[in-house]
């Protein structure tokens, strides 16, 4: 049996989508995903989701639109010198259907997306908040203030208790920083003179194998990492984030460590050199 290009065409379109399936568990199971690292919390899961919802069917039109024109390169191609191809003029129903179908599908995505944002970057409201943390981004370092918490603050990693709500508020000191740690949610930027808003909760399940190796284990959880995502000046690279969640006695205990270590006197300064 001869093999025309019309069966590499049709293998290809059965080949593709099973291909794309089988290669799903390989990634998940090594602990890896395509782009993003398995996601920690309910948000980051969505956009996740969202995001492989989206990418599949672009793979599958993208090299549907490939491999139609390689055919049609192939199958149309001038066959000599004196060959005049066939003009093809209009097709109501062929136009009809290439308008609508992108238009659909382009709708269909922002739609999606849309409701999406709406979950994710909205003020929580007090009801469903069980702690708050106001993220600032001031050139070049990250403060994380725990209002609930006898106004703590702490420096580079946000710790935070297991299956607890946080209501994330962010704000800038200076210029426009950019909050991201891919397996928790999605970017928030921290705008000077104004509030953004997003929140987390990590299940304490995803503590065993720190949500199937995204993150790090630490003494008493699981630390992930993320990096500002907005150029902010010189020190951009320096703003690394961390965060870290642990178990609610945990986190006790180490706000209570903290606020033990802000209470010591800080050392006196050094005495002035005497004059002559
Ligand atoms: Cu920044």
């Amino acid at each position: 049996m001869r093999f025309s290009l019309r069966h590499v065409i049709l293998a290809a379109w059965i080949a593709l989508p099973a291909a794309l399936a089988a290669a799903q568990p390989v990634f998940a199971a090594g602990g890896t995903s395509w782009i993003f690292p398995n996601p920690v919390s309910p948000n980051g899961e969505r956009i996740y989701q969202l995001y492989q919802w989206i990418t599949i069917p672009a793979v599958i039109v993208f090299l549907g639109v490939e491999i139609g024109l390689l055919y049609i390169i192939f199958r149309f191609r001038r066959r000599g010198p004196d060959h005049v191809g066939k003009p093809v003029h209009g097709n109501v129903p062929l136009e009809i259907a290439w308008f609508m179908a992108p238009t659909l599908i382009v709708a269909l995505i922002a739609t999606l997306s849309f409701l999406e944002l709406q979950q994710d970057f909205q003020k929580p409201t007090d009801a469903e908040t069980q702690m708050n943390i106001t993220v600032t981004g001031t050139q070049f370092t990250w403060f994380y203030d725990y209002p609930d918490n006898g106004g703590l603050r702490a420096r580079d990693t946000m710790v935070v208790p297991t299956d607890t709500f946080v209501r994330l508020t962010f704000e800038s000191t200076d210029v426009i920083h950019s909050w991201w740690v891919p397996a928790i949610s999605g970017k928030t930027d921290a705008v000077p003179g104004y509030q953004n808003f997003s929140w987390l909760k990590i299940s304490s399940s995803k503590l065993s194998d720190c949500g199937g190796g995204s993150g790090d284990h630490t003494q008493t959880g699981c630390k992930w990492h993320g990096e500002c995502a907005e150029l902010c000046g010189v020190g951009h690279f320096g703003m690394q984030i961390d965060v870290e969640a642990m178990p609610q006695s945990d986190f006790q205990a180490w706000v209570a460590k903290q606020q033990a270590a802000s209470r010591q006197p800080s050392p006196k300064a050094s005495p002035s050199p005497k004059g002559p």
